[in-house]
């Protein structure tokens, strides 16, 4: 890593997990087990049953909101901050956690603010925002929501329209400008830093194994192995928030 001149990072729910946010694949063995993702969070789903989906996104957003960064996104954000330039950082999470902890440490009376260029790349969206279902309006909406009833859901203040989360569905395409530019950082990484994902979920998964057939190398922190451990050039079988600290700092 010391001697890559560009590193591509991409984290998964794993990273999460120390800050007390169930992974989607505890998910299904656990704490949503009455919701299962792949069936919530689709656009069908939604047509179907806007209410159940609402419900299963406002549990999230208060159960995240009451959750704080952990040393894994912390040191990320330290070593990010250290050269945005030439170490960029791709999510698939949408709790904003990896935001929180850039915010903490750049809201430091000395170093005014997050620089655009510094920030995470989200592939899937965010958790707290908010878009009209049929026309361009978007909002982040931090306070709680209210899914009691259809009438009190989120709707578009311009048309009217109910409104969804600012999330991409299973089945539905990410933005391409975001989907390009961590197909260019893959082209050009000569290392991949993978924490936290069980690398299922495309075309996320596809961007350690773009930069492994450039002849760029893995590295993967995750206590479990994944269908990457295989194309991982070392493997780190422990836990984001103890690995790390120690790696970047
Ligand atoms: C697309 C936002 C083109 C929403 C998410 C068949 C039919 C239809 C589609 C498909 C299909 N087959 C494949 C597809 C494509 C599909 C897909 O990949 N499906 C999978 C299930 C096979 N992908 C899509 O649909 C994407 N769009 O392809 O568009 C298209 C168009 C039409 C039709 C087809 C294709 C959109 C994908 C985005 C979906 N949205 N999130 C929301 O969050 O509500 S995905 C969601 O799940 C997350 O964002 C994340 O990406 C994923 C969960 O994965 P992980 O982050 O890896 O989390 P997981 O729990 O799985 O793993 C955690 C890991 O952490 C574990 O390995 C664990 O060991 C480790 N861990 C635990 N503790 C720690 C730790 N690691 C480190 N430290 C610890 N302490
Ligand atoms: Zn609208």
């Amino acid at each position: 890593m010391r001697s890559a001149d560009r590193i591509l990072v991409l984290t998964g729910a794993g990273i999460s997990a120390e800050s007390g946010v169930p992974t989607f694949r505890e998910a299904l063995e656990g704490y949503w087990s009455r919701y299962r993702p792949e069936d919530l969070a689709t656009p069908s789903a939604f047509r179907r049953d806007p209410h159940k989906v609402w419900t299963w996104y406002h549990e999230r957003r208060e159960m995240v909101r009451d959750c704080a960064p952990n040393a894994a996104h912390r040191a990320l954000a330290r070593w990010t901050s250290a050269d945005p330039e030439r170490r960029v950082l791709f999510t698939q999470n949408v709790d904003g956690l990896h935001d929180r902890a850039l915010d903490e440490l750049n809201e430091a009376p000395h170093r005014g603010g997050t620089p655009e260029a510094a920030r995470p790349r989200t592939l899937h969206g965010d958790l707290f925002g908010v878009r009209c279902s049929t026309c361009a309006w978007k909002t982040r909406h931090l306070e709680p929501l209210d899914p009691s009833t259809l009438e009190t859901l989120p709707h578009c203040p311009d048309c009217g329209a109910l409104a969804r989360p600012a999330v991409v569905w299973f089945g539905e395409n990410l933005d391409p400008g975001i989907l390009d530019s961590a197909f260019v950082e893959a082209e050009r990484a000569s290392v991949c830093l993978v924490v936290g994902t069980s690398a299922l979920v495309q075309p996320a998964a596809l961007l350690p194994r773009v930069v492994a057939r450039g002849g760029g190398a893995v590295i993967e922190v995750n206590p479990d192995p994944t269908p990457l451990s295989a194309q991982s050039a070392v493997c780190l079988p422990a836990p984001a928030g103890s690995v790390l600290p120690a790696l970047l700092d």
